[in-house]
């Protein structure tokens, strides 16, 4: 065997047990999957991903609900290239629970500064809490290349 080719295989070898380690390192120790059975929208034979959503609690009525004490559910729907409801409002230091899903192609869920950065697959509910403890204006970006006006698709949270 050539030397340079008994490099080539071990280098070779090396990255594919670095990228298998990093893939293990972010789904056991960050705890970065993809959204659980629990979060499916029901669909019924031949109706579209989008009626399915649009008939589905909470996302028949997107928006923010007091879910408790100092917690609040923001249901949103996305859809290219926008975001249902496009201005949220919730108080500083509450918890609060972001359940969204898609209902076209995929989409990301982003709010920079924040640990909120979820993909949003057409179908599936994806689901995070968080505690916003600065009062400010939090931009929601996606952040998965879904079309066209991709860098358009955005909304507004406003911690008060
Ligand atoms: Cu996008």
């Amino acid at each position: 065997m050539e030397r340079y080719e008994k490099t080539f295989l071990v280098l070779s070898a090396a990255v594919l047990v670095a990228f298998l380690v990093a893939l293990a390192y972010a789904t056991i120790a960050m705890h970065i999957e993809l959204p659980g059975k629990a979060g499916v929208i029901p669909i019924k034979p031949g109706q579209n991903v989008a009626a399915a959503v649009l008939a589905t609690a909470p996302f028949n009525h997107p928006g923010v609900t007091k879910i408790g004490p100092d917690q609040y559910q923001v249901a949103i729907v996305a859809q290219a290239w926008t975001y249902y409801p496009r201005e949220i409002e919730v108080p500083a230091g509450a918890r609060v629970t972001f359940v969204v899903t898609s209902v076209d192609v995929t989409h990301g869920f982003e709010i920079p500064g924040t640990r909120v950065n979820m993909m949003l697959i057409p179908g599936y509910i994806s689901k995070l809490s968080y505690r916003f403890r600065k009062p400010g204006n939090y931009r929601i970006i996606c952040h998965e290349y879904c079309g066209i006006l991709h860098h358009t698709m955005t909304a507004v949270l406003r911690v008060k």
